[in-house]
């Protein structure tokens, strides 16, 4: 049976890197991209797009049959921020489209399941630093309590119903195609777009406040490693924990400086700030890197070059 992946949330940060990346590997007419709005140019014309609600189970299955399609990532979710102004939304996105494509992968209508976790997953009761793979996890956030709850429901899947669903912890993802929308890590975006605009930026995060982040390319490649392993090699069936690096807002304003010397941060943290502080500060993913092979290629320098030369060229 030919591959013929389909992409719920593809326009969002994630989804349309991924759906690129996936069109170049497989082709462009074997991607199909999914969302409830249209995209960026770029995504719109690489490739075929049908109109999913998440949310409606009905919508998903036509696109599968239509397609016959084998893999399926669901890269739609309502973020941390977002999250805990609209608590009852959240939950229902993030939920109710998670049940979806649980029960249409149990039904037999696709193979494989992509789902994303979180390192909202943690608490303030998780240690912070270089936080276990299996540790304390009590979220503080609605985002992170429906991302804790769908990795239970996956784990619970796969025992039950043999559904092949693999999961990463995904830290904070920085990329400049497409920009975040309601994240507490969104700040380690908007940094560099006001570097280059007008040479400063007020950090809605405070001085110290380090957060595991991690380059697009990265995460992108981990997302697609992990759906082409072996099925005995994911031995976690809940979600990975996954690290590239951990900064503080004064360490990537450092970085900026080397390339921006007149850049200067200030801070004024908001809601957001209470959010950062119940996540850890780094993260230990060797069972990632055991079980099947993962390994970071792009620290804070690599990523800051890239980051204010693509950009550059984007607002010129
Ligand atoms: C957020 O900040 O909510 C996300 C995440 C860490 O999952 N970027």
């Amino acid at each position: 049976m030919n591959t013929c992946i389909l992409i719920i949330g593809a326009c969002g940060q994630i989804g349309t890197e991924l759906t690129l990346k996936l069109r170049e590997i497989n082709g462009d007419n074997a991607v199909i991209a999914s969302d409830i709005r249209e995209g960026s140019k770029e995504l719109m014309k690489s490739g075929p797009f049908e109109f999913i609600n998440a949310m409606e189970y009905d919508s998903i299955l036509n696109v599968i049959e239509k397609y016959k399609v084998t893999d399926v990532y669901l890269m739609a979710a309502m973020l941390s921020a977002t999250g805990e102004k609209f608590p009852a939304k959240a939950w229902e996105l993030n939920m109710n489209s998670l049940f979806n494509v649980l029960n249409l992968a149990k039904e037999g209508k696709f193979k494989k399941l992509f789902w994303p976790s979180s390192i909202a997953v943690f608490g303030p009761t998780t240690p912070k630093e270089y936080t276990p793979q299996e540790t304390v996890m009590e979220p503080s956030t609605v985002y992170g309590i429906s991302k804790q709850a769908g990795e239970r429901w996956c784990e619970y899947y796969f025992n039950k119903f043999g559904v092949d669903v693999r999961s990463i912890r995904y830290p904070g993802i920085i990329s400049w195609k497409t920009n975040p929308g309601g994240g507490t890590t969104d700040y380690a975006v908007e940094i560099y777009h006001n570097a280059l605009l007008i040479g400063k930026y007020n950090s809605f995060l405070n001085k110290g406040t380090k957060l595991p982040m991690m380059y697009m390319d990265d995460a992108i490649e981990a997302t697609i490693k992990i759906m082409d392993a072996n099925p005995e090699d994911v031995k976690i069936r809940s979600s990975y924990n996954l690290a590239a690096m951990s900064f503080t807002p004064e360490e990537i304003a450092e970085e900026i400086k080397k390339i921006v010397p007149e850049f200067r941060i200030s801070y004024n943290s908001d809601f957001r700030q209470n959010i950062a502080d119940s996540w850890p500060r780094s993260i230990d993913d060797s069972k990632a890197r055991e079980d099947w092979g993962w390994k970071h290629k792009i620290d804070i320098k690599k990523m800051s070059e890239i980051m204010l030369n693509s950009l550059h060229t984007k607002y010129e």
